[in-house]
């Protein structure tokens, strides 16, 4: 799918107003089908390294993907319909700078409400344009009993303490984000959101590519690119990737003991 300028133009206001679009369809499913066989492993590790209660609540895991083979794929991670609606966003100088997952599993439970970043400037209590993207797609169909992240529209430009006042009033109600695999939705992390409990048996994957401005450094997160695929990719994904360490060897960029800690604000 391509988007034309004013499409892509109408998704990123979209995210301007509400903090989040959702481009239906996007990816074809037997690519996502494909990503969940292979995540199926990815994630027994991390069950097998964390317990049943890791970082992000009881039975939700967070698993960073290997930058290689399908998970480096350009059709997903230099697709142009998503990097026309991020380069609105947060310019074409931006970086690329997280690719990782967020699983509940049956057990998970309500998290608390948060958002992923902090202000720029903490102490002037002042939003900003966007300088902070997650681009999400799940690798199953997200229902009320897969877990849907729940949002609150608007709260990106407001302060946490008034969006939180206004969803306890319920006046910003929260919006279930139902989505049918293939679709991919690209949302402003400063919204007030929580993950919801998975009370099925089936693993609900929602795949996390974090985009941002080119001069924010996340130094939470980053991307271990193997040589040998960095020099494999598109240009345009070659320079949303630069700020990401290289290395050699596909061992050494594969460290499996990374784990990401620092998320709610
Ligand atoms: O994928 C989800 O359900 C959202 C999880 C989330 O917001 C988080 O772990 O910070």
């Amino acid at each position: 799918m391509q988007l034309s300028p004013d499409q892509a133009r109408a998704h990123a206001d979209e995210v301007r107003a509400t903090s989040v679009t959702v481009l239906r369809g996007l990816i074809p499913t037997e690519t996502i089908d494909h990503w969940n066989a292979a995540f199926g492993q990815l994630l027994a590790c991390a069950i097998r390294r964390e317990g049943d209660n890791p970082n992000r609540g009881p039975h939700r895991y967070y698993v960073t993907l290997p930058f290689h083979g399908l998970w480096a794929d350009p059709g997903i991670i230099d697709n142009d319909a998503i990097m026309a609606v991020v380069e609105d966003l947060v310019g074409e100088d931006g970086v690329m700078c997280q690719l990782a997952s967020d699983t509940p599993l049956l057990g998970s439970e309500p998290q608390d409400l948060h958002r992923d970043t902090q202000l720029l400037f903490p102490e002037s209590g002042a939003e900003t344009p966007p300088y902070q993207l997650a681009v999400n797609f799940p690798l199953i169909d997200v229902t009320d009993e897969t877990g849907p992240m729940e949002y609150a529209p608007g709260t990106h430009m407001l302060s946490k303490a008034d969006g939180m006042a206004r969803v306890a009033s319920g006046e910003i109600p929260l919006v279930s984000a139902h989505m049918a695999r293939g679709d991919v939705m690209i949302r402003d992390v400063r919204h007030i959101h929580r993950g919801t409990p998975n009370r099925t048996l089936t693993p609900r994957p929602m795949v996390v590519v974090g985009y941002s401005r080119r001069w924010l450094h996340r130094p939470e997160v980053n991307i271990r690119v193997p040589a040998d695929v960095l020099v494999s990719l598109p240009e345009r994904a070659r320079r949303w990737l630069r700020h990401n360490p290289v290395f050699e060897s596909r061992a050494e960029a594969e460290r499996p003991d990374e784990t990401y800690r620092a998320f709610a604000y």
